[in-house]
């Protein structure tokens, strides 16, 4: 616990001390705390919380954390906030979507609610999760701090059995998304940065020993008759963990390292799950008072030369990119958002979808497991990250192990990207291979892939991260950035990649709201015809395994400002409404529909 100075000393103290941070930067919230949620019920903290907005980080300065809460009255100095009374906000929420005046605001906001908890029994343990926060978050519990996580796009546990009473309990979370050059993202992105705790936050009761981790995946050869299964506890037992796949009549018992790890493979001859057939099984593990469960379908993907497979038979990615993002909820992502993501998404005949830049609420991939459909997962190590700099590369190993721990039993998920239009720089390149390091030992069941740029000196596919990945993504813009599209067939025609490509993305601004021209840049019409040029070329190239046109709906950013966009990248094939469909949208539609035909 930080002791609070009193009244007038801490008030000099404070605006003095330009390292008052230093204290709570520490990044100590990663991935090796992640609690496996399967099947664990959550109180959900949802709901109105104190809030105050902090420019200035007034609050970590003067620590409002140990303000008590008295009532104004019975104070014995004056502060600057009370964290008890006031505004509130519902969590989740973005705040630049709730007010006009912090539609812009970039930097602390202070969180606070009450905890009622009726106590902690003996063999219990209590975890705070955040599903994010964007994008800095610092916790509090009765004023003492607890931890920061850095990465607004990945969920994060805080352990509070030594914190929290019996009785009433302040939690507070500072969240801060003040956008800098060595984040991940940096400064500089195309997509809007919205602030807040945005996902789900909650308490997690669990046994004193609990099964922290469950990775159970299809492997070896193509008989498609090995699963693995992976275990972490936490905590004291002399006890395996007990595995079972009722459905498939297994049960096993996993003996514990000293670590607390285990492992097994067993033989097993699950039916594959496909987007023809997405299906799945109930896998349940127990370790003495504790149990998780989750839903997983079995499948392999493999990647020899430019073709990729799934199950053993060649595979094209049918895709379509997408944000999330909303004109009213920002990147709060309702149920029935999600829906309509997937039922557009079956409207266009795709079988993939390309999560961009950033890892997306949980609930999606769940949804493409039971809906049946092929994703990409994404880290934002987006543009010109600071990749000479250790601290910069920690925070995008720590966002990918994130992703890599929450989301490893998705069969849905079949590509890792670690990374999108990156320069080829020498410290690009060491970034970027310890990220895929990183998702090879964490998950070789995977593919790995980046959405690179073209080499424009060359007009080719060349990229030094290729000879690393499985899968080249490749961010094409011919018909738009680079006006003359004939050099799309120069630059496949100069390309011999040796792998399979996927045309991560390519696309047109198409703006059809008031005000809307009838032809040239970003008119409907223009957006049309990029789409159908790009068809007929990328359809007849052998080494193009996949596409995923950018992008499903229009979405908010702050760099674009001419009269088109006003605030929107314009490039959906759904406008911000999220109803009204552009020329576009049938032509790739129809396109996919031949290919799903002809599969
Ligand atoms: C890109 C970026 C994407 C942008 C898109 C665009 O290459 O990867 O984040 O939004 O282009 O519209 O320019």
């Amino acid at each position: 616990m930080l002791e609070r100075m009193e009244g007038a000393e801490n008030a000099l103290a404070c605006l003095h001390d330009e390292d008052y941070d230093v204290p709570f930067n520490t990044q100590s919230l990663n991935a090796d705390g992640l609690v496996f949620m399967g099947g664990r019920q959550q109180e959900l903290l949802n709901g109105e919380w104190n809030f105050c907005v902090d420019l200035l980080d007034t609050g970590l300065r003067q620590k409002w954390h140990t303000l008590q809460p008295e009532a104004p009255e019975d104070r014995s100095e004056p502060y600057d906030y009370d964290p008890y009374l006031g505004e509130t906000v519902p969590v989740p929420s973005c705040w630049s979507m709730l007010k006009e005046k912090w539609y812009f605001f970039e930097g602390s906001a202070w969180y606070t609610r009450a905890v009622d908890f009726d106590g902690l029994g003996a063999d219990e343990r209590l975890f705070l999760r955040v599903g994010a926060a964007q994008y800095d978050c610092k916790v509090f519990l009765n004023g003492a701090f607890l931890g920061n996580h850095y990465g607004g796009s990945t969920p994060f546990n805080v352990e509070l059995s030594e914190y929290i009473k019996t009785g009433r309990n302040w939690l507070m979370l500072v969240v801060n998304n003040t956008r800098t050059r060595d984040r991940v993202p940096m400064r500089n992105t195309d997509w809007f940065n919205y602030g807040g705790i945005y996902r789900d936050v909650s308490l997690i009761r669990t046994p004193k020993t609990f099964i922290k981790d469950l990775y159970v995946a299809l492997v070896g050869d193509d008989s498609y008759s090995k699963i693995a299964i992976d275990v972490e506890v936490d905590g004291e037992t002399s006890q395996p963990v007990q595995v079972a796949i009722a459905e498939l009549g297994l049960t096993c018992a996993i003996p514990l390292e000293r670590d607390g790890r285990g492992s097994v493979i067993i033989e097993a001859r699950p039916e594959l799950w496909s987007p023809e057939s997405p299906r799945l099984y109930d896998v349940e593990a127990t370790v003495g008072a504790d149990r998780v469960r989750d839903r997983i379908g079995f499948r392999q993907i493999k990647q020899i030369g430019e073709q990729l497979y799934l199950n053993g038979e060649s595979l094209f990615l049918r895709g379509i990119s997408v944000h999330e993002d909303d004109e009213v909820h920002g990147k709060v992502l309702l149920d029935s958002d999600l829906e309509r993501r997937f039922r557009h998404a079956k409207e266009l005949n795709c079988n993939f979808m390309r999560f961009a830049h950033y890892p997306h609420d949980e609930r999606a991939a769940k949804m493409a497991d039971e809906l049946g459909f092929l994703l990409w997962e994404e880290i934002p190590v987006y543009w010109a990250i600071d990749f000479a700099n250790p601290a910069t590369l920690k925070d995008a190993q720590n966002q990918l192990r994130e992703l890599i721990r929450r989301d490893r039993n998705r069969a849905s998920v079949i590509i890792w990207s670690v990374g999108n239009e990156n320069p080829d720089t020498d410290e690009r390149l060491a970034f970027m291979r310890a990220l895929v390091e990183t998702a090879n030992s964490m998950d070789p069941t995977r593919l790995t892939s980046a959405a690179c740029l073209v080499n424009h000196a060359k007009n080719r596919i060349e990229d030094r991260l290729a000879q690393y990945i499985n899968v080249i993504g490749i961010n094409e813009y011919y018909g738009w950035y680079d006006e003359n599209f004939d050099d799309l067939i120069e630059f496949l025609d100069n390309s011999d990649p040796g792998k399979p490509v996927v045309i991560s993305e390519t696309g047109a601004d198409g703006y059809i709201g008031e005000g809307k021209l009838e032809s040239g840049f970003f008119s409907e019409a223009y957006m049309a015809e990029v789409y159908k040029k790009q068809i007929a070329t990328l359809r007849e190239r052998e080494f193009v395994k996949g596409i995923s046109p950018w992008i499903l709906y229009d979405f908010r950013v702050e760099r674009r400002q001419n009269m088109y966009q006003r605030g929107w990248n314009r490039k959906g094939l759904i406008a911000s409404d999220k109803e009204t469909k552009k020329q576009a949208f049938h032509l790739l539609s129809a396109f996919y529909g031949e290919l799903k035909g002809k599969a």
